[in-house]
């Protein structure tokens, strides 16, 4: 039998956490193949309701399930690490600055970041969820200088998600037949969802549907659909968030598709004008375990205008990070 993983999940007891922990030891993330083992990581006065969830893990009797341990400890929950799920996060509260959401932040994840590089795998792969998401990241990445900086990602796919509903319904198509969606630059809503290399069955996605559409709705939907989701639901995106983490490691480990990409923040080599070192979205193919930006792609004007506004403002919060001293 294969090895178990080692998966650590912060912000377990949280509500994504709820939605992720179980998609995970079903099998859903890793294939159905490899046994997992949980190590999650709650702030002390959330470890009850972490344990609560594991015996509810406990309950299903998931064949993969290898074990679960739960810490309020960074150093010893990213011990063994395979995959980190980097979840918990300082929300915004009213009245808050950027700066003191970033301090906040960077009260978590310098941390995590060094825990990360002192005790994780050697493959260790990182996906930050918990906002704001790209410069969490960065962090995270810059605390662990024994880490190659690829390993540390931050997720874009709930966007991608979202745009690919949002024009599949728009075109009376499926999911499935959408191929080359992008979402660029910061998961925020500066971010830009560009359909002009989208396709639907082979046709061109901009041949289907009206430039106003695009610009009046489609973006707008996206770029904003988390606040919508919290009008209507009462609380924020949770299974859909958890599923699209699901996505974003199951693509990392196992590949992008033949003749399509999808979309993920990673580390920029400077493709696109985006400036190196920056976590910014991209297209992106994987393969054999390590991410690739799709190249030589036409930047149109209005593309271009949309993702330097992205890339401008995820600039001015690694600018406010290092003037803050959390790097
Ligand atoms: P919840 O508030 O339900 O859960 C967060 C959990 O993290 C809590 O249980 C809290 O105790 C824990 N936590 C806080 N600090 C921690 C630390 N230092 N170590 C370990 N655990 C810690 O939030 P939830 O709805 O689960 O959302 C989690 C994060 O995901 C938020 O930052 C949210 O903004 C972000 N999101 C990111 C999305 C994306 O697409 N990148 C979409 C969904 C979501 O909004």
């Amino acid at each position: 039998a294969q090895a178990p993983a080692v998966v650590t999940v912060t912000g377990a007891a949280g509500q994504i956490g709820y939605a992720l922990l179980f998609r995970i030891v079903s099998g859903a993330m890793l294939g159905h193949g490899t046994p997992i083992r949980l190590r999650l990581l709650e702030v002390p006065q959330a470890v009850k309701a972490a344990e609560g969830t594991a015996m509810e893990l406990d309950d299903c009797a998931f064949p993969l399930l290898a074990g679960i341990d739960i810490f309020d400890d960074a150093r010893a929950a990213f011990e063994g690490a395979n995959v980190a799920l980097l979840v918990g996060a300082r929300p915004r509260s009213a009245g808050m600055e950027r700066g003191d959401l970033l301090s906040a932040n960077g009260g978590i994840f310098k941390p995590q970041g060094e825990a990360i590089n002192a005790g994780a795998a050697d493959d260790v792969k990182v996906l930050v969820v918990g906002n704001p998401a790209n410069t969490n990241a960065y962090i995270a990445a810059q605390h662990a200088p024994d880490v190659p900086r690829e390993r540390f990602t931050a997720m874009t796919r709930l966007d991608h998600n979202r745009a690919l509903a949002q024009l599949a319904a728009r075109t009376g198509s499926h999911v499935d037949d959408i191929r080359h969606l992008t979402i660029w630059g910061n998961h925020s809503a500066t971010q830009y969802p560009d359909l002009t290399h989208a396709t639907v069955r082979g046709v061109p996605a901009t041949s289907l549907v009206d430039p106003a559409w695009v610009q009046d709705t489609f973006i707008p939907t996206v770029a904003r659909r988390g606040a919508a989701i919290i009008e209507a639901r009462g609380s924020s995106s949770a299974a859909s968030a958890a599923n699209a983490a699901i996505d974003h490691v199951h693509t990392w480990v196992k590949g992008t598709r033949d003749g399509d990409w999808t979309s993920a923040a990673i580390v920029s080599d400077g493709s696109y004008g985006v400036p190196e070192g920056l976590v910014s979205s991209f297209p992106v193919t994987a393969s054999g375990g390590e991410w690739s930006i799709v190249q030589g792609l036409e930047i149109d004007a209005a593309s271009r205008a949309r993702i330097d506004a992205s890339v401008s403002e995820l600039v001015e919060e690694r600018d406010a990070v290092h003037a803050l001293g959390l790097v």
